[in-house]
């Protein structure tokens, strides 16, 4: 045996000892311990993904209902005007549905609900707000389907949205109807749509 290869086994002798060393219990749990912790922060990151992208499709449902509502309304009113400018005795039936479609939709039942503040006292009102109960819920109106609907407007079966709506007369000139409508979900305080709208009378 010559030289050269008498040591190059005794270095291999030398690093299969090293090797055999391998890690130890302390050195393999910390590793599981690193990992646990990685994938729990992965797990959360993943979880607070989902319910981000849960509630923008939560708000883009909400604020689809909203606006639908809004368009219903707007058209009701045109109608409305239309039926109303003709004299009564030529009203068909259909004239007849949408002044009570009208009424039971567009009508301000409760003027209470309006509130105005002039919070600094220089006789021009500036904080408007509606407080207790809706003038109308979305059974209101023909062809009602009452809360909470799907975000097709149909009866929802689990969850859902609830849609209401405030009409004050008068507002914000004479003639004229502000009309806000809410859209609420789930029990979260800013879980809410509100869109504002006024008609001309
Ligand atoms: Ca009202
Ligand atoms: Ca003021």
């Amino acid at each position: 045996m010559n030289c050269n290869l008498l040591m190059t086994l005794k270095k291999q002798t030398h690093w299969c000892k090293y090797r055999q060393h391998g890690f130890s219990m302390v050195e393999v749990l910390v590793a599981i311990l690193l990992l646990t912790v990685g994938l729990l922060a992965l797990a959360k990151m993943q979880n607070q993904a989902v319910a981000s992208n849960s509630f923008g499709n939560q708000l883009t449902e909400a604020t689809f209902l909203a606006q639908d509502k809004v368009e219903e309304l707007r058209l009701l009113n045109e109608c409305y005007l239309a039926v109303i400018g003709k004299p009564q005795i030529s009203w068909t039936a259909d004239d007849q549905d949408v002044v009570t479609n009208y009424i039971s939709q567009l009508s301000d039942s409760d003027t209470t609900n309006w509130s105005e503040t002039d919070t600094d006292s220089d006789g021009i009102m500036d904080q408007f707000a509606w407080a207790g109960s809706a003038d109308h819920t979305n059974a209101d109106g023909r062809d009602g389907v009452a809360n909470p609907i799907d975000a097709t407007g149909a009866t929802a079966l689990t969850g859902g949205y609830t849609r209401t709506w405030y009409v004050v007369d008068d507002r914000p000139i004479i003639k004229a109807k502000t009309v806000r409508v809410m859209v609420t979900w789930g029990n979260s305080n800013n879980r809410e749509v509100t869109m504002d709208t006024v008609l001309s009378q």
